[in-house]
């Protein structure tokens, strides 16, 4: 799948599943990181754990289509991670992340993308993400209907995985997170992007000089991480190289 039919299949349905987007030895490089910053119990602050969670804000696997869908003024707004304990009822109820903003029209914008990446499979009976597909150009106030199992959503997909895969789904999009039933406990990188003129979840002045070092080397990450550019306001980022992002014509 190239990133603009990606971005073709994320506008009609609202997501896009990757397979095998990492490698099982970048998996393994993960996951450990992973595991390290669970038992500081920092996943919540992945930057400051370890490089390669820097890394993944633009694997190249993952980052194109981020940057087809959002657009060339991409830039991060979170990076965690989460653990989903096997045979527990760590399900979340069918919700929209962006319901509630005001002063955007949102069946027809891209506010923000979330990128969930399993380092973990996640089976049929495992904490899986589901989502209803095109929800994302419902009118707004358009009401969840409802329900009380979150199987009885109508027309929703669910999304099992394997270790290395990875999604993107608009956060207008009605989704849920399922039990986790299964024995293995579910463990997903949890990135959200927004656009450049947007507020971000953290400081990259509060990181350690070593990730900043790592930020600071190139034009694309000094964007995504909101370091400023001198002469440049937030409104004006853009990216450089790569397929420039072309929108969708609508209207006259
Ligand atoms: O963990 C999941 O699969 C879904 C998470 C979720 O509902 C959200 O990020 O808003």
């Amino acid at each position: 799948m190239t990133p603009e039919q990606a971005r073709q299949q994320y506008n009609s349905q609202g997501f896009v599943f990757i397979r095998g987007a990492l490698s099982s030895a970048e998996v393994e490089r993960v996951l450990n990181a992973f595991d390290q910053a669970a038992k500081n119990d920092s996943l919540y602050d992945l930057l400051r754990q370890d490089e390669v969670f820097v890394d993944m804000v633009d694997h190249p696997a993952i980052f194109p289509v981020v940057r087809a869908v959002l657009g060339e003024d991409v830039q991060l707004r979170y990076a965690h991670g989460g653990v989903r304990e096997a045979n527990t009822e760590s399900g979340g109820g069918w919700h929209c992340d962006l319901c509630d903003i005001m002063g955007v029209y949102l069946p027809d914008s891209l506010i923000m993308t979330k990128v969930f990446t399993y380092l973990v499979d996640v089976p049929e009976n495992g904490a899986t993400f589901a989502i209803v597909p095109g929800s994302h150009r419902f009118e707004m106030g358009h009401p969840l209907p409802d329900i009380e199992n979150h199987e009885d959503m109508p027309h929703h997909a669910k999304l099992t995985a394997k270790a290395g895969d990875a999604v993107l789904f608009n956060g207008y999009c009605w989704h849920a997170r399922f039990h986790n039933r299964s024995n293995s406990d579910r463990k997903v990188l949890e990135y959200s992007y927004v656009h450049s003129w947007m507020k971000t979840q953290y400081d990259y002045r509060d990181l350690p000089a070593s990730i900043q070092q790592r930020i600071t080397q190139s034009h694309n990450r000094r964007q995504l991480f909101g370091v400023p550019e001198p002469g440049m306001s937030d409104w004006e980022r853009r990216l450089e190289g790569g397929e420039p992002y072309r929108p969708i014509e609508v209207g006259i």
